[in-house]
């Protein structure tokens, strides 16, 4: 069966979950990383060198890199639901993956972490701040698309939605001060009726 190393609350592990769950195809996911170690064993550097989550496993296939795995597993399982057959329709979707990683990922982590995850007397709430404020912007470019579409991936759900969505469920959830965002909000309740974001993606903050 197909395997997903990752603990289920890293952001970047949630991709690759939920994009299991939409495809559909049956999938072990096996805890590592953070508390559960095993990222630093020899027969884990093999099949990932940088350590890190996640890691997937399909027969001989071993694959890293959060959005390659989504494009994967879109491409391989998904080509009813989750892949977008039209280039250009594609590229517009994957760029949303891209920016996800280059533009969100790092402003995100200076909130996530200084909100969630460091003990009250570690957090930098510089850090904090000046990282809620680049996020708002940042996410008023959401807003701005969903604007005119109601998915990032066009009309339907697609991989473009994937990593953006599991950043926007910390985002809102976070107990923080941030902008009205009225199509980001109305796309995040399009995402909570879907049975895979609630078991992939909605899941306690830690
Ligand atoms: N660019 C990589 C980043 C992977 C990454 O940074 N993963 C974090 C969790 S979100 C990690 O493995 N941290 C170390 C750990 O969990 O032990 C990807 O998208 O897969």
């Amino acid at each position: 069966m197909l395997k997903i190393w990752g603990r289920t609350n890293s952001t970047n592990v949630k991709k690759a979950l939920w994009a299991a769950e939409e495809v559909g195809v049956p999938y072990e996911n096996i805890p590592a990383g953070g508390a559960h170690g095993i990222v630093a064993d020899p027969e884990y550097r093999a099949k990932n060198p940088n350590g890190l989550v996640p890691t997937l496993e399909d027969r001989d296939l071993v694959l890293w890199e959060s959005n390659t795995i989504v494009r994967y597993l879109a491409a391989q399982y998904g080509q009813s639901t989750l892949y977008l057959a039209d280039a250009a329709a594609r590229a517009k979707a994957e760029r949303w993956m891209d920016w996800a990683t280059s533009t969100l990922a790092n402003p995100f982590r200076d909130v996530f972490w200084n909100v969630v995850r460091l003990a009250p007397d570690k957090q930098d709430q510089n850090a904090k701040e000046k990282g809620i404020e680049t996020c708002s912007n940042l996410f008023g470019i959401v807003d701005a698309a969903l604007a005119e579409q109601p998915y990032l991936s066009g009309e339907t759900l697609g991989v473009g939605d994937i990593p953006v969505g599991c950043f926007t469920y910390a985002w809102l959830e976070m107990p923080i001060e941030r902008p009205d965002h009225p199509h980001l909000a109305a796309w995040y309740a399009r995402l909570k009726q879907r049975a895979s974001y609630q078991k992939a993606v909605m899941i306690p903050l830690t």
